[in-house]
């Protein structure tokens, strides 16, 4: 069998010979979720916080020829700086594509999945997940996010989907799937920046430690894939969903009148809601995700415990 082709960065490398507690991150929020300098400062702020709660984080990227298991700062930074049009948007059906071409890549939800599951990482934290997109039923689009989470056995720590994506055809796909959805500390379903989408979340957990021991049971039952842990934005961070709405709608309209599709859908989206909301939105993510690494090396720490 042909060597996989991993680099760990010294830290995570030693973190695993001690067997302490890592949180993977993406890269996509990096290259095409934020812009720039807020991605790189929120970049170094997530690892940070995962550090301070007792995990060693390891971002993903894939970086000549190489799928990266933890970042050093001059890397980050490179990334951070790359123009979006420059670093292949990675999902798993370009992971191998962009290794073999020696590109650079940043990766989504489903390829950090996949690099997360190769370096024995077990809980991964993020922003938003994608999903099925409205409209889906003319357009098919539909993340292959959700697929992932079928397919590979990482938790992975999001603050719900955005309201940009159909939330209840979302829950029905990931249902039909076999996944997973869970809650943290409360019964609804989070919306991103809201704390509650006004759907039920189908399950909900309280305790970091019964999340790590379900992921153990499943992979105990022989059951395939992930579980996807949907954690509310802090109080003091979220924008109600009725300042929202007006917004995402503003948003969607422009894309569907410039025609923008595929994987430009949730870029466009992202950039025009920041620029709708002055900068707002992008408060409130950063704080969603610095809270869903706290969650994230919570969970770590029960699996390594
Ligand atoms: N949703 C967000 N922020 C993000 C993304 C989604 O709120 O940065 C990124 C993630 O990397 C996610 C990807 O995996 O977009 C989904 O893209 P698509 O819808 O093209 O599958
Ligand atoms: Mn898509």
């Amino acid at each position: 069998m042909t060597q996989l082709p991993l680099t760990f960065s010294a830290e995570v490398s030693a973190a695993k010979a001690k067997g302490q507690p890592i949180v993977a991150l993406e890269s996509t929020i990096i290259t095409h979720g934020m812009p720039y300098p807020q991605n790189l400062e929120v970049a170094r702020e997530v690892e940070a916080v995962v550090r301070a709660s007792g995990a060693i984080p390891a971002t993903i990227a894939v970086m000549a020829g190489r799928i990266h298991i933890g970042l050093d700062d001059a890397q980050l930074q490179t990334l951070a700086e790359t123009p979006p049009e420059e670093v292949m948007k990675l999902s798993r059906a370009d992971l191998s594509a962009c290794l073999v071409q020696g590109r650079t890549g940043a990766t989504t939800v489903a390829a950090t999945m996949i690099c997360a599951a190769l370096a024995g990482i077990r809980v991964f934290a993020t922003g938003g997940i994608g999903g099925v997109h409205r409209g889906a039923e003319s357009s098919f689009d539909i993340s292959a996010d959700l697929q992932e989470l079928s397919l590979t056995p990482v938790s992975v720590v999001a603050a719900g989907a955005k309201a940009i994506l159909d939330l209840p055809k979302t829950l029905e796909v990931l249902e039909t799937l076999g996944v997973p959805v869970i809650a943290f500390g409360q019964d609804a379903l989070p919306a991103f920046w809201s704390r509650d989408s006004g759907l039920a979340a189908p399950l909900r957990m309280d305790d970091a430690a019964q999340i790590a021991a379900a992921a153990e049971m499943r992979r105990t039952l022989g059951l395939t894939g992930g579980q996807l842990v949907v954690n509310p934005i802090p109080f003091d961070a979220e924008i109600p969903r009725s300042t929202m709405i007006p917004v995402v709608e503003q948003a969607l309209e422009e894309a569907e009148s410039r025609q923008i599709s595929a994987k430009a859908v949730t870029p466009f989206l992202l950039q025009r809601i920041f620029e709708l909301t002055e900068g707002r939105s992008l408060d409130a993510n950063i704080a969603l995700v610095l809270n869903n690494a706290r969650l994230a090396a919570a969970i770590a720490a029960a699996h390594a415990a």
